[in-house]
């Protein structure tokens, strides 16, 4: 079977700000495979740090993209979501993963909507849980400890030992039914890495850069469509990504004032020789 599959993203696109569909589709591209985009909105900026942006909410549009999908009888080889605007996207987003999707199609959810403890400006818990329930339509979910805990109504800790992430990813493997990728995970001082969880735990270790870079988790998880989709299996993909994340944030860290998110696309040859 070919690997050249057609994947499409659902997020929106923050105009500014390197996160969202303004990293999947260059990220997927550059993996070799074909992505469609389906914005669920359209800001300015993305909402860290900034503040005044404008938001453009398409969620009315969303039934009529996919309507006009399903006459051309267009169908996707994965499904990819990441930060949705609203509840009511959810929804329309579960009929797209079953009326989109191609024989033996991929959904990859990630559950975009926190970090450090903390969920985005625009999201609360009614959203978290809404959010859980679109996670059991996938078969691969990719989210960090923040949103895990969200979802579950889990104790939030900053440090926490193997056995709490072993509970945290199988209470979210058996609520959830998809295979569990839990990005930045960190047991020791300086280094950080990701749990693949499917009933079997693993977990792929790196450095740690004190100051993180914003976006790096949108980054993560297009890489980690991009290598699994060019038919890496899950922890080869799980690791694919996680080295080119590091290698995004070590390259932003040369560029002070860019702040706002990754500096991913100098080191796209490092993930594009990845898959070779
Ligand atoms: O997943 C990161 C992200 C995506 N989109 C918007 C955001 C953020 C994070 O802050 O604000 C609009």
């Amino acid at each position: 079977m070919s690997d050249y599959k057609r994947v499409l993203t659902i997020q929106d696109i923050s105009c500014f700000g390197q996160c969202s569909i303004t990293v999947a589709l260059p990220i997927i591209s550059a993996c070799g495979l074909e992505c469609t985009t389906l914005p669920s909105a359209v800001l300015s900026t993305h909402t860290y740090n900034f503040t005044g942006f404008n938001f453009r909410d398409l969620t009315e549009d969303i039934p009529k993209i996919s309507e006009h999908w399903n006459r051309e009888n267009i169908k996707f080889d994965a499904v990819y979501t990441g930060y949705i605007g609203s509840e009511k996207q959810i929804e329309y987003i579960k009929d797209i993963m079953s009326s989109s999707a191609a024989e033996n199609a991929v959904k990859i959810v990630d559950p975009a909507m926190g970090d450090n403890g903390v969920l985005y400006p625009l999201f609360d818990d009614a959203y978290a849980k809404a959010t859980l329930g679109l996670c059991k339509y996938a078969d691969i979910i990719l989210p960090n400890i923040t949103e895990a805990c969200y979802m579950l109504d889990y104790e939030y800790k900053d440090k926490y030992d193997e056995a709490y992430v072993k509970d945290l990813a199988d209470l979210l493997y058996k609520t959830t039914g998809a295979k569990v990728v839990l990005t930045g995970i960190s047991y020791e001082e300086g280094r950080t890495g990701v749990v693949v969880y499917d009933g079997e735990y693993s977990y792929y270790e790196h450095f740690k850069y004190p100051v993180g870079s914003h976006g790096t988790g949108d980054v993560y998880s297009a890489s980690f469509v991009g290598a699994f989709m060019r038919g890496k299996d899950i922890r080869e993909a799980a690791r694919i990504a996680a080295d080119y994340t590091l290698a995004c944030i070590a390259k932003s860290k040369e560029f002070p004032d860019h702040w706002y998110g990754p500096a991913f696309e100098p080191v796209l040859p490092q993930l594009i020789e990845a898959l070779k």
